[in-house]
C-alpha cells in the first residue's frame, strides 16, 4: 500500500470558512513562498505533482449559505471538502504520497475521505488517522458551542455525525470514512465537555499533554503506533496549534502548555519511520496573526512537513 517512492502530490487549499478568522487561507502561499516546493524537489528529492495553484474554489461557492443544524457556512465547507476529496483521491489512487497545505482544519474532511477511499481500493485495508492537535475537533453539529466546522471534521469522518442532505456533507459515503478504533490523538489540552463524553463513550485512543508529561514523547509515540499496529496505512493530520504558542503563535486558537517544536518534529519523524505514512495535512497556520510576518509559525510548519517526509532521519 505504500506510496511509490518519491512521488508526491501537493494540494494547496486557501480556505478559511471552517472558522471565523480570515488569514488562515494565506498559509499555503506563505509556506510556498518560503521555498517549501523547492525544498521538496531539490533537497528531499521528491517528484512533486503540483498544479501551481492555491485553490480558493470560488467557482463552487454557494450564493447563499444560512446556518444548518447550527453549522456556520455548511454548504461552502461541504462543497470545498467534496472537491478536495476528489483531488486528494486522484493523487492517492496513483500511488502518490499526498501533502495538503491548509487552510483551517475543516479541510481534513476532504483530505482524509480522499485517502481513505483510495487506500481501501488499492489495498483493501482500513487506514488509521493520527490527529495531532490541542483540540479534538470531534464535535457533532449538536454538541458544538461555536458552530465552527473546523471543530467537527473527526465527527463527520468517523460517521459520529451524519447528514443526508447532499450539499451539507451528505456526499460522504462509508468507503470514505475511518473507524474510531483506528483514530489516535496526540497533544490534546482544550476539549469541550461534549467531546470528552464522545471520546469516553467510544473508547477513542487519546494522548493528552498530561500523558506526554507523564511518559515522555518517546513512550507516547510507542504507545500510539502500537495501538495502530504495523502494516496499517497512516494519514497524519497536523494542526499547528498542537505546538506551544512559543513555537507557533500565529494560529487562530493558540492554547498554552503545548508541544515543543522538537516534540512536534519527533512525532512526524516517528510516523515517517513506520514506513506506513500515506498522507500529511498541515493546517491552521495563520500568517496574519503574527507581527513579524508569521515567520516563526511558517518555519515551524515547514519543519513538521520535512520531518514527516523523513528529512531529519539518518
Ligand atoms: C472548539 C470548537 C478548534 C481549532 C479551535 C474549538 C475547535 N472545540 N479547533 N481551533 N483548530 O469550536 O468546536
Ligand atoms: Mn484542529
Ligand atoms: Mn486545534
Ligand atoms: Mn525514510
Amino acid at each position: 500500500f505504500l506510496p511509490s517512492r518519491n512521488e508526491l502530490g501537493l494540494v494547496a487549499v486557501g480556505f478559511c470558512g471552517g472558522q471565523g478568522k480570515s488569514g488562515v487561507d494565506a498559509a499555503p502561499m506563505a509556506l510556498i513562498e518560503s521555498g517549501l516546493v523547492e525544498q521538496l524537489r531539490d533537497e528531499l528529492e521528491f517528484n512533486v505533482h503540483y498544479d501551481g495553484e492555491v485553490h480558493q474554489y470560488s467557482d463552487i461557492m454557494p450564493k447563499e449559505d444560512p446556518d444548518y443544524r447550527g453549522m456556520k457556512n455548511p454548504r461552502a465547507v461541504s462543497a470545498v471538502t467534496q472537491r478536495l476529496s476528489e483531488q486528494v483521491y486522484e493523487h492517492a489512487r496513483q500511488g502518490r504520497f499526498v501533502l495538503t497545505l491548509g487552510g483551517d482544519h475543516s479541510i481534513a474532511i476532504g483530505t482524509i475521505s480522499g485517502t481513505a477511499k483510495a487506500i481501501r481500493e488499492r489495498t483493501g485495508r482500513e487506514m488509521a488517522v493520527i490527529w495531532v492537535d490541542a483540540h479534538a475537533d470531534i464535535n457533532t453539529p449538536e454538541t458544538s458551542d461555536s458552530g465552527n466546522i473546523h471543530g467537527m471534521p473527526v465527527a463527520f469522518l468517523t460517521g459520529l455525525a451524519k447528514e443526508d442532505k447532499e450539499d451539507c456533507f451528505g456526499w460522504i459515503k462509508d468507503d470514505q470514512r475511518v473507524s474510531v478504533k483506528k483514530l489516535v490523538y496526540i497533544g490534546l489540552r482544550d476539549i469541550d465537555r461534549g467531546e470528552k463524553k464522545i471520546l469516553r463513550e467510544h473508547n477513542i485512543k487519546a494522548f493528552s499533554m498530561h500523558d506526554i508529561d507523564r511518559y515522555g514523547i518517546g513512550k507516547v509515540m510507542d504507545m500510539a503506533l502500537g495501538w495502530i499496529g504495523s502494516d496499517t496505512p497512516i494519514h497524519l493530520s497536523f494542526d499547528i496549534d498542537s505546538l506551544d504558542p512559543m513555537w507557533a503563535p500565529s494560529t487562530g486558537t493558540p492554547v498554552r502548555g503545548g508541544l515543543t517544536l522538537r516534540e512536534g518534529d519527533f512525532i512526524a519523524e516517528c510516523v515517517h519511520e513506520t514506513g506506513s505514512l500515506v498522507a500529511l495535512d498541515l493546517v491552521e497556520v495563520n500568517p496574519s496573526l503574527e507581527s513579524h510576518g508569521a515567520s516563526e509559525t511558517v518555519r515551524a510548519g515547514i519543519s513538521i512537513v520535512r520531518c514527516g517526509l523523513g528529512d531529519t532521519l539518518l
